[in-house]
C-alpha cells in the first residue's frame, strides 16, 4: 500500500517537475530559426527575384525540414543602395517583393502552420530616399533634429570646413557627408544613403515605436534589429563629436569606441522591450521576441539580454561559428563555444549558435565542404536555439562568380538563389534570368535530389531537428542536459541528456585522420544519423565501453534509451 503511494506521490512529482520545466522554454529559446533572405528564396512571378508569394509558396518546406520560426531580411520598402538595408518607408512592402495583402496572406499561412515570422528591422538608419529625411533636410516641423546633423569644424589655418569628427563609415570613407541644401553634415555609420537617425530626440523614439507597433497589429512574432550597437554615438554635452583613436599597429584603422556598443544603445533596447511587454500584456498572445544582431563582445551582448535591472532582447545572436575558418578544429570549436557559455549561458541560461548569414561566406566554403554536415550535427546539437541561413540546410556553397558585377558586390557569393531542383534556374524562378546568377552546382545540389536519401545533408538537417522533440533534448536546462567537448584536438563531441532516461551524443571527427577513443561511457548505443563519410550503418550498435573508431571526417550520432 504505502509502496504504491510512495509510487503514486514519485509520479506526481515528477508531472510537477517536467510541467515546470516545459513552461521555463519559451517558444524562442530552443526553436529552429531559418533566415529567409527574400531576394533569394522563391521567386512566384518570373521576374527573377524572390518576393513574398514565393515564401508563402514554400511555407510547407519548413514544416517538412523541422523549423519552427523565420526571420525574413528586409522587406520594406527601399531604394536597394543596400539590399533593403535602407529603408525608405517602413510601413510599406518593397513592390517588387508584393504588396501588403501578400504579406498579410504569408503571415496567416506561416501562423496555420504554426511557424512563428519575426521581421529585420532597421532602426539605426534610414533610406536617404525616405520622406523624414527629405524633411529633415528642410528642417519642416519635427523633423528638424530627426538625423545626426552638425555644422562640421573650420580649420584655423585654412578656414576650411571640416567634418564634426574623424569617424569613419563601416563601407569606407567619412562617416559624415555634407548637404549643400541645408548647409551641414548628416551621420551615417554605413552607407552615405544610409543616415543614421538621431535617438537623442524623443520623436525618433515614439515613430519607431509606431513602426513596430503597426507590424505587431498585423501579428508577427518579434523582430530582429540590425546593427544595434550602432544605435548610439557619443556628443560631449558642448556638442561637439570626439575623435576616435587610431588602432594599434595600424596606419588609418579606427578604434571605434565612440561609435560602437554606447551605453545609450543599450538603453533603447532596454525600451523598446518595455515596449514589446506592454503590447503582449495588452494584447495577450505569445511572446513577441527581439533578436539582436551586434558584432560585439560577449559582456556587451550579456548586456543586452539584462543589466541586472533592466532586461532588453531575449536573444542575441552568436557569431562565434560564423569566425570559423578552414583550420578550426574541435579546440577552436570549444573555445569559440566556451566564450559564448561561460558568459551568456552562465548568466542568462540562453544560447543560439549561427554559422551563416547574408553578409559571411557560406560554410562549406568557409570550412571544407568535408565538414559542413558535422558542423550542422553539432550546431543542432548544442542547448539553444539554431539559427540556419536558406540554403544551409542543402550545404550551399558560395558562388564565386556571383560576384562578378560591376562595381562587384562582395557580398553576393552567399546571396545566389535557393536551389530546389534540377529544373530551370534550379526552381528558383521560371523567368529568364535570375537577380544573381543560380549556382551550376545545382544540378546535383538541390533539395530534391536530397530528399529521403539517407546521408545527404538536408536528411541529417531534418534528422537534428526530429531530434528536438526527443526527452533528451528537451531536458537541456536541466542539471547535466547537456555537455559538450573536443575530445582531441580533431574530435568534437556534444552530449545531451535527460538523467537516466535517455542520451544522444555527436561525435564528430573535423579532421582527415583516423581516431579512437577508449571507454567513453560504459553505454551501448544505436547509430541513428551518420555523414556519408562513416561506414557504419543505421541502427547498428556501438559498445562505447571498449575502444571505438572514427573515420576521417566521420560525424555520427548516438542514441540510447533506458
Ligand atoms: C511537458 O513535457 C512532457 C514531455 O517532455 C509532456 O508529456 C507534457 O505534456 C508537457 N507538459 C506541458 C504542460 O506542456
Ligand atoms: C509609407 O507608405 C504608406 C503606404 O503607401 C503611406 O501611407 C505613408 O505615408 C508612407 N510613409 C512615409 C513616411 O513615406
Ligand atoms: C567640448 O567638450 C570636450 C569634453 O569635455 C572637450 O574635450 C572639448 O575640447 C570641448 N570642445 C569645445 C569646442 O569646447
Ligand atoms: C540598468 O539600467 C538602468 C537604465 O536603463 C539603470 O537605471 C539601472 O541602474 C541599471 N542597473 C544596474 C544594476 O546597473
Ligand atoms: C523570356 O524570353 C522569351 C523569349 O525571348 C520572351 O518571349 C519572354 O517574354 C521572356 N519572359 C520574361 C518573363 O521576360
Ligand atoms: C555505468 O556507469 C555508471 C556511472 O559511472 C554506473 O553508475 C553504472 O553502474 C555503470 N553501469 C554498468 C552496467 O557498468
Ligand atoms: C548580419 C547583418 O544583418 N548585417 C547587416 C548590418 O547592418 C548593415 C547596414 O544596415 C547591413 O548592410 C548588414 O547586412
Ligand atoms: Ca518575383
Ligand atoms: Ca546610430
Amino acid at each position: 500500500m504505502s509502496f504504491c503511494l510512495i509510487r503514486l506521490l514519485a509520479a506526481l512529482l515528477l508531472c510537477a517537475v517536467s510541467a515546470t520545466a516545459n513552461q521555463t522554454v519559451d517558444w524562442w529559446e530552443s526553436a529552429t530559426l531559418y533566415q529567409i533572405y527574400p531576394r533569394s528564396f522563391m521567386d512566384s512571378d518570373g521576374d527573377g527575384i524572390g518576393d513574398l508569394n514565393g515564401i508563402t509558396s514554400r511555407l510547407a518546406f519548413f514544416k517538412e525540414i523541422g523549423v519552427t520560426a523565420t526571420w525574413i531580411s528586409p522587406i520594406y520598402d527601399s531604394p536597394m543602395a543596400d539590399m533593403g538595408y535602407d529603408v525608405s518607408n517602413y510601413t510599406k512592402i518593397y513592390p517588387v517583393f508584393g504588396t501588403m495583402e501578400d504579406f498579410d496572406n504569408m503571415l496567416a499561412k506561416a501562423h496555420e502552420l504554426d511557424l512563428k515570422l519575426i521581421l529585420d528591422f532597421v532602426p539605426n538608419h534610414s533610406s536617404d530616399e525616405c520622406e523624414w529625411f527629405q524633411k529633415s533636410i528642410l528642417r519642416e516641423d519635427g523633423y528638424d533634429d530627426f538625423y545626426v546633423w552638425d555644422d562640421g569644424k573650420i580649420d584655423p589655418e585654412t578656414g576650411e570646413r571640416l567634418p564634426p569628427s574623424n569617424w569613419g563609415a563601416t563601407f569606407g570613407g567619412s562617416a559624415w557627408t555634407w548637404v549643400e541644401e541645408r548647409q551641414q553634415y548628416y551621420l551615417h555609420q554605413f552607407l552615405a544613403k544610409q543616415p543614421d537617425l538621431n535617438y537623442n530626440n524623443p520623436l525618433v523614439r515614439e515613430r519607431m515605436k509606431e513602426v513596430m507597433k503597426f507590424w505587431l497589429d498585423r501579428g508577427i512574432d518579434g523582430f530582429r534589429m540590425d546593427a544595434t550597437n550602432s544605435l548610439a554615438e557619443k556628443r560631449f554635452e558642448n556638442g561637439t563629436y570626439p575623435d576616435e583613436p587610431i588602432k594599434a599597429g595600424t596606419v588609418d584603422q579606427l578604434e571605434r569606441i565612440y561609435t560602437q556598443d554606447q551605453w545609450e544603445s543599450t538603453e533603447i533596447i532596454y525600451e523598446w522591450r518595455e515596449f514589446l511587454d506592454e503590447y503582449q500584456r495588452l494584447n495577450g498572445g505569445d511572446t513577441r521576441a527581439m533578436i539582436i544582431e551586434a558584432y560585439s563582445d560577449v559582456d556587451v551582448l550579456s548586456g543586452y539580454i539584462t543589466n541586472g535591472t533592466k532586461v532588453g532582447g531575449q536573444m542575441p545572436m552568436n557569431f562565434n561559428f560564423v569566425r570559423l575558418k578552414e583550420n578550426a578544429n574541435a579546440e577552436t570549436i570549444e573555445t569559440q563555444a566556451n566564450d559564448w557559455m561561460d558568459v551568456i549561458w552562465a548568466r542568462h541560461k540562453m544560447a543560439n549558435w549561427v554559422a551563416n548569414n547574408h553578409d559571411n561566406s557560406r560554410l562549406p566554403t568557409r570550412m571544407g565542404e568535408s565538414k559542413k554536415d558535422a558542423m550542422t550535427m553539432i550546431i543542432h546539437a548544442l542547448p539553444g536555439t539554431s539559427v540556419t541561413y536558406y540554403g544551409e540546410e542543402i550545404g550551399m556553397p558560395d558562388y564565386a562568380a556571383a560576384c562578378s558585377g560591376d562595381p562587384c558586390n562582395f557580398r553576393d557569393p552567399e546571396r545566389t538563389p535557393m536551389q530546389w531542383n534540377g529544373a530551370k534556374n534550379a526552381g528558383f524562378s521560371t523567368g529568364n534570368s535570375t537577380w544573381l546568377p543560380v549556382n551550376p552546382n545545382y544540378l546535383f545540389l538541390n533539395v530534391q535530389v536530397q530528399r529521403g536519401v539517407a546521408r545527404s545533408s538536408l536528411q541529417i538537417f531534418k534528422g537534428m531537428t526530429a531530434l528536438k522533440k526527443t526527452d533528451a533534448f528537451k531536458a537541456f536546462k536541466e542539471e547535466g542536459g547537456f555537455s559538450y567537448k573536443a575530445l582531441s584536438e580533431q574530435v568534437f563531441q556534444v552530449i545531451r541528456t535527460a538523467v537516466d532516461r535517455e542520451e544522444i551524443r555527436v561525435l564528430a571527427n573535423l579532421g582527415n585522420q583516423i581516431e579512437y577513443f577508449d571507454g567513453l561511457t560504459n553505454k551501448t548505443m544505436e547509430y541513428v544519423l551518420l555523414n556519408s563519410y562513416s561506414p557504419h550503418r543505421y541502427g547498428d550498435k556501438l559498445d562505447l565501453s571498449g575502444r571505438i573508431y572514427l573515420m576521417p571526417y566521420e560525424a555520427v550520432v548516438l542514441r540510447w534509451t533506458a
